[in-house]
């Protein structure tokens, strides 16, 4: 006779259903740069979409603000095994971003003020799948983490979730972006552990 009540196996059951494979489960939020953390100016942040035909829309901190802002609360899986479940976010939707945006493009990288690039489809970022935001847990996003603002694009691998983030550029081609160049997948999918080119 097991000493756990039904209550928390079904939760054990359900939290494993939602760790991919070859990751493992953490309470703590590790901190993982390419470089150290650069320190941005609110009065300085813009955030810039700039479509393959050259179109463009810039916000600064004060505009960005003042869109349409949406909590969402996801699971996020990091390359180097760890996923962390339930981590809540606040920010603006992509879908918000690029509802004025004209384009047929079929490719987006985006971009960091480290100069970090990660690419993604274009699909892979609308229609309620990705977010910049500006607020963990309740609080602005703590810098090593990103603030004042990072990409959060939770059904793929954490490195597509470019911290620091300055904008979106939208192509006919895909353009690999930093780790993506270093061997990474190009896509990304933890569930399918895309975690490097074939070959790696
Ligand atoms: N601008 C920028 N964004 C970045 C990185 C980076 O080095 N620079 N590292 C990526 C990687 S590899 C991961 S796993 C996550 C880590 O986010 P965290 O430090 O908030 O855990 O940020 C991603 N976004
Ligand atoms: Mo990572």
């Amino acid at each position: 006779m097991s000493g756990l009540t039904p209550g928390f196996q079904g939760r054990r059951r359900i939290e494993s259903d939602r760790v991919p494979p070859g990751q493992y489960l953490t309470e703590d939020f590790p901190v993982l740069s390419a470089g150290p953390t650069p320190s941005i100016d609110i009065a300085e942040w813009t955030f810039t979409v700039v479509a393959e035909t050259g179109e463009r829309h810039a916000w600064d901190w004060d505009q960005f603000a003042a869109l349409a802002q949406e909590t969402r609360t996801v699971d996020i899986h990091c390359v180097t095994r760890w996923s962390k479940l339930d981590t809540t976010w606040r920010g603006v939707s992509v879908d918000t971003l690029l509802a004025e945006v004209e384009t047929a493009a079929d490719f987006a990288v985006v971009h960091s003020f480290d100069g970090y690039t990660t690419n993604v489809p274009l699909d892979d970022i609308i229609d309620g799948q990705a977010w910049v935001v500006t607020e963990y847990e309740g609080e602005p996003l703590a810098a090593e983490h990103g603030g004042p603002a990072r990409f959060l694009l939770p059904h793929l691998y954490f490195w597509k979730s470019a911290k620091w983030v300055s904008g979106i550029t939208l192509h006919d081609e895909d353009n690999p972006g930093f780790w993506e160049r270093a061997g990474y997948h190009d896509y990304g999918d933890p569930w399918l552990e895309q975690r490097y080119q074939s070959g790696w």
